[in-house]
């Protein structure tokens, strides 16, 4: 089964669609887990003993993303457009949190693990845009207090962000796409079940190799984001005639 016309359409991203735009993926060989240990940067443990040494791990990687050498790359533009040509909806939901899918024109996106560009207050749930530093004195903006300044990011052991939007994308959408994620982090890695146990859902794995959850997917295409994603929009919205 294809994606056909006027019908919704669900994208998965995760970290290897950023790669090819010079972003780490966290479990490849080179990756961002084989540099640091999750249980020293993230989660909510880790921050609560070293606010200073997470705050670091996420300081450097927010000064490179807002430095201006990282920009969106043919798998992000080739999404954005699909968003603007399709004539029913797509949904990005991305575990990055990166800023290169709305940087490309995406706008029906959800950050489901938080967004590095901002911080969050821990009193007082303010979310505030952020492109630099941030220290472990740092003052809330909103409510004044000092010290609750954290990363606006989902570590695990938390609850990902808009999971209501996020199912309700999933239970409307006839066709699920994932694209440059290793499937090993839940609960992204269950929506492919979660959309298949409808079964006139036509399910895409489109990655650099087969993922934990390969299997699971109808239709599967391998090779470099730049490559498939590009090809794989111009193939749907070629079937639109
Ligand atoms: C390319 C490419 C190229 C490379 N082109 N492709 C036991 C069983 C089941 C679940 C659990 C369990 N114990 C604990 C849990 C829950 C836990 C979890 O899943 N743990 C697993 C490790 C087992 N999950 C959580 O805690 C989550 N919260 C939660 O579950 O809340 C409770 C809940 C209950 C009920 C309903 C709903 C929720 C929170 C998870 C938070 C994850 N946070 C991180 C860090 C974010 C901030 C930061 O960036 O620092 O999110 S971890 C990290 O992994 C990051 C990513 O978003 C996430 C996923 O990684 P991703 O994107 O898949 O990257 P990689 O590196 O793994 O894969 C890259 C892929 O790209 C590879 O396949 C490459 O081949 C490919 N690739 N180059 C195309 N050029």
């Amino acid at each position: 089964m294809t994606a056909s016309a006027g019908r919704h359409i669900v994208v998965l991203t995760g970290a290897g669609i950023s790669k090819e735009s010079g972003l780490s993926t966290f479990r490849d060989a080179d990756g961002i887990w084989a540099e640091v240990r999750i249980e020293d940067v993230a989660t909510p443990d880790a921050f609560a003993r070293d606010p200073a040494g997470v705050h670091q791990f996420y300081n450097t990687r927010r000064r490179r993303l807002a430095g201006g050498d990282i920009r969106p790359n043919a798998a992000h533009v080739a999404l954005a457009n699909l968003e603007r040509a399709w004539p029913a909806n797509v949904t990005v939901v991305t575990q990055n949190i990166d800023d290169l899918h709305e940087r490309a024109g995406s706008r029906n996106l959800v950050h489901m693990h938080g967004e590095l560009l901002k911080v969050r207050c821990s009193a007082c749930g303010a979310v505030v845009p952020c492109t630099d530093s941030v220290g472990t004195e740092e003052l809330c903006g909103e409510c004044g207090t000092k010290g609750a300044i954290r990363p606006h990011v989902v570590w695990f052991g938390e609850m990902p962000l808009e999971l209501d939007r996020i199912d309700a994308a999933l239970d409307a959408c006839a066709t699920f796409v994932s694209i440059g994620t290793s499937g090993n982090v839940y609960p992204a890695a269950g929506f492919v079940d979660r959309v298949r146990s409808r079964s006139h859902v036509h399910a895409v794995e489109l990655n650099l190799e087969p993922s934990e959850g390969a299997g699971r997917f109808g239709e599967t295409v391998y090779g470099p984001a730049t490559e498939v994603v590009p090809a794989f929009v111009a193939r749907l919205l070629g079937a639109l005639g």
